[in-house]
């Protein structure tokens, strides 16, 4: 039962913890499976795609564009080092990879079960007023242990853009989420006082609309505007939100919500995936492009 109680606190904070949302036993086995994968991944012809979210340096190779219907697995960077002269990987790949995705919500029975296949999904997209929910990318985030790097504050909606906005992020840890191995922190209220004001775009020739290599960040047209009243990111006050496996974190577009790095010696899995309102504008600018699509009412 999805309470209007709980409606309510999601939009005022942007984010909601509701407890228990699966059983052990399907945290547990989406955990197992995702091991699994980890231990199956043939890295004869990978192209050793490493995950970052610097604005400076934000990936946007043929690899990470094509993995929306796929399973594609992303490094942490801090899994190679120089040896002898040569940038290697000195980490076993089941240790190394930061996360994997983005269309095992299309690709593994399980995850599928767990996202368009769950009636209490839909039941939560009913009660946060989706008309047409669209399962639009799903991804098993790793944070390995001692080198899980920090997701530095961002917006959803700024990689999931439609018009009008509507991203909103199911997050659930598949092992318990603490301080000490990354759990997500918010700025509870600031969906509210930050609005979007970029996009996270391929590349695109201005001139002739000819597709470029890779991806970047555009200002939304009216930036000034909106950004006027704006509070700034460094005056937020920030809230860690410990949750325990099997628990869904809701996260709105537009909240700002981080993760600092994973120095303990504990992994921390967590399944996520979104939702896009399917009546909104999705345009060709979006990076993420599926021919697929997973359509829950
Ligand atoms: O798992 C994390 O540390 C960050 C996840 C996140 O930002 C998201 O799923 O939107
Ligand atoms: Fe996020």
């Amino acid at each position: 039962m999805f309470t209007n109680e709980q409606v309510d606190r999601f939009h005022k904070d942007g984010f909601l913890v509701v407890p228990h949302f699966l059983s052990q036993a399907t945290s547990q086995r989406l955990l197992k499976i995702s091991h699994e994968y980890l231990e199956q991944i043939d890295l004869s012809n990978h192209p050793l795609t490493r995950f970052t979210t610097s604005d400076k340096d934000h990936l946007g190779d043929e690899y990470f564009l094509n993995s929306s219907d796929n399973i594609s697995f992303f490094f942490e960077p801090d899994a190679f080092a120089d040896v002898d002269g040569h940038h290697k990987l000195v980490k076993p790949k089941e240790r190394a990879i930061n996360k994997f995705g983005h269309g095992l919500h299309l690709c593994d029975a399980n995850f599928a079960a767990v996202t368009s296949g769950n009636a209490d999904v839909s039941e939560i997209a009913k009660g946060l007023g989706f008309q047409r929910p669209r399962a639009l990318q799903s991804m098993v985030l790793c944070k390995q242990p001692e080198i899980g790097g920090a997701v530095p504050p961002h917006q959803d909606s700024v990689f999931l853009y439609t018009d009008p906005l509507s991203a909103i992020g199911f997050w659930i840890p598949l092992e318990d989420a603490t301080r000490e191995n990354g759990c997500l922190s918010f700025a509870p209220g600031s969906h509210h006082d930050h609005p979007v004001t970029k996009r996270f775009v391929r590349r695109f020739d201005k001139e002739t609309g000819e597709q470029l290599d890779g991806t970047e960040f555009i200002s939304l047209e009216n930036r000034e505007q909106i950004e006027k009243g704006f509070a700034k990111e460094e005056n937020q006050k920030w809230v860690s939100v410990e949750c325990k496996a099997g628990d869904l974190v809701l996260i709105h577009g537009s909240v700002l919500h981080k993760s600092e790095v994973n120095s303990s010696n504990k992994s921390r899995f967590a399944y996520a995936f979104h939702l896009i309102e399917d009546t909104a504008v999705y345009d060709k600018l979006n990076w993420l492009q599926s021919s697929v699509k997973s359509i829950l009412y």
